[in-house]
């Protein structure tokens, strides 16, 4: 009777307003975690399920949550991941109803939008698939490299827009190489990343690991090579100070390039709804 129920069950919009709002009140059991934050892995999960689309195959990206199996969820690129994946799961436990493909998407969607960025628009539909449908690894782009996959999905601006996620959460030496965070409030959405690279001067840090930018002035932050050729690249440049003079724009073209990634390589005709929800945050449901 129960597992009938259950099969039957057809979720509404505010079900899956009940799976955000379970994310959200996550995102702060963080405790020594970090920043304090479950919020930016959650955010990296997000983009890290989706970013493996391949225009040409038409292959990968969020539909399937492929990086539930072996060997992508080994991949390099996704190293860390299997903690974000982790908080996931409780979530899962608790609305079993819901793909992984929607929950590692709606998650990002909660973490932005609960670390006081812009609202993304979502909607259901994806499935979940099987091994089989795993990517091949060197999909994601590497930080020591550059961004040809995302340049065949996206253009300059939304790459630019996307980037500006850095301004959460950091780089861990046991997952990356890397080390540290790109700015000083890595729980907080802003367009704090691009005004930075304006701002300080950047030199190249004196250290073991790979190569990294640090802050002259404090020395605690820190850039990736790729993030350093937004400000070098003229085509990036005019962009990344558009975001740097201006939050409100930032926001506006993050938003809009978050949520086109977040559905790549997901048949339209899977979508539940014509066009994308705008779920609530957990403050404005307070009101
Ligand atoms: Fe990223 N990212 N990212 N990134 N990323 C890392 C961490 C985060 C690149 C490299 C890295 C996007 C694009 C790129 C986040 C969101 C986005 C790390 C450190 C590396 C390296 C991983 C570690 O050590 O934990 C490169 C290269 C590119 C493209 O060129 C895009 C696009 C997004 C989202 C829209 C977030 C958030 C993090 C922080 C994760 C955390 O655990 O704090």
């Amino acid at each position: 009777q129960a597992a009938k129920a259950a099969t039957n069950f057809v979720p509404s919009k505010a079900d899956y307003q009940k799976v955000y709002n379970r994310i959200a009140e996550t995102l702060d059991e963080a405790g020594e975690y970090d920043d304090g934050s479950y919020g930016p892995v959650l955010v990296r999960l997000a983009w890290h399920s989706s970013g493996t689309y391949d225009k040409e195959t038409g292959t990968g990206g969020s539909n399937y949550a492929t990086m539930r199996f072996e060997p992508e969820a080994l991949h390099g690129a996704n190293n860390g991941l299997n903690v974000a994946r982790g908080i996931m799961e409780k979530i899962k436990q608790e609305f079993p109803w819901i793909s992984y493909g929607d929950l590692w998407t709606l998650g990002g969607v909660a973490a932005i939008q609960e670390m006081q960025g812009p609202k993304i628009p979502w909607r259901p539909g994806r499935i979940d698939g099987f091994a089989k449908d795993a990517t091949p690894d060197g999909r994601l782009p590497d930080a020591t490299q550059g961004q040809d996959h995302l340049r065949k999905v996206f253009n300059d601006q939304e790459i630019v827009a996307l980037s500006g996620a850095h301004a959460l959460g950091r780089c861990h030496t046991d997952r990356s190489g890397f080390e540290g965070p790109w700015t000083f409030s890595p729980t907080t959405f802003t367009h704090d990343y691009f005004k930075l690279l304006f701002d300080e001067k950047w030199v190249w840090r004196k250290w073991s690991g790979p190569k990294q930018l640090a802050d002259k002035k404090t020395g605690t932050l820190m850039m990736l090579p790729t993030d350093y050729v937004l400000i070098q690249d003229k085509s990036f440049k005019k962009y990344a100070k558009a975001y740097a003079d201006n939050q409100d724009l930032f926001f506006k073209d993050f938003s809009a390039a978050f949520a086109r990634l977040l559905e790549l390589g997901v048949p339209t005709a899977q979508f539940v709804s014509s066009e994308p929800w705008e779920l609530k945050t957990l403050d404005e449901q307070k009101k």
